[in-house]
């Protein structure tokens, strides 16, 4: 079997409909990669363990998704030197403002690559891991490449009515 390049991990089944971005851009890519649900509070000890494994394991990118107090990000950073990718999800109270704000300010020697909030947040998490991983895979770096043509030449030149 494959080895599993990235890992995607989410505070909570509630966030799978955001993160489900990431996976499918990983799947249109054609990079290998695992879902889980790793909470920081919920489960700490699954975080820790999480943590302590990916780079024996092999995962070369974690992306990370969580809502609220999302310590998720944060905390996978602290355990692992492996690349973590934040992507805060969407909150009904605060409209992931504070999602938003839990991930990016991390302290000095801990970074997270904090996305946008949302599905958007996620699928770009997911082509930031593509666009690190092709840098030592030249076939990923051509299909990472057409993708964005792909998408450049969908985009209309002109505007159309409804
Ligand atoms: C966070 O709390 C999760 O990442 C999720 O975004 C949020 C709400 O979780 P649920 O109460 O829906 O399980 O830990």
């Amino acid at each position: 079997m494959a080895e599993i390049k990235v890992g995607i991990i989410m505070g909570s089944q509630s966030d799978w409909p955001t993160m489900k971005e990431a996976a499918l851009v990983l799947d249109e890519l054609g990079i290998t990669h695992e879902t889980r649900i790793v909470s920081a509070h919920r489960t700490p000890d699954r975080l820790w363990d999480y943590g302590r494994a990916a780079a024996g394991r092999g995962l070369q990118v974690i992306i990370a998704g969580a809502g609220g107090a999302a310590h998720l990000p944060g905390m996978m950073a602290s355990k692992t030197r492996i690349p973590v990718i934040g992507v805060p999800v969407q909150t009904r109270a605060l409209s992931g403002v504070d999602s938003l704000y839990s991930i990016v300010q991390m302290p000095k020697g801990y970074p997270v690559a904090t996305m946008a909030i949302g599905a958007a947040g996620a699928a770009n998490g997911a082509l930031l891991a593509a666009g690190i991983l092709a840098l030592q895979d030249p076939a990923l770096a051509a299909r990472l490449d057409a993708w964005r043509a792909a998408l450049s030449a969908s985009i209309p030149e002109e505007p159309a009515d409804d």
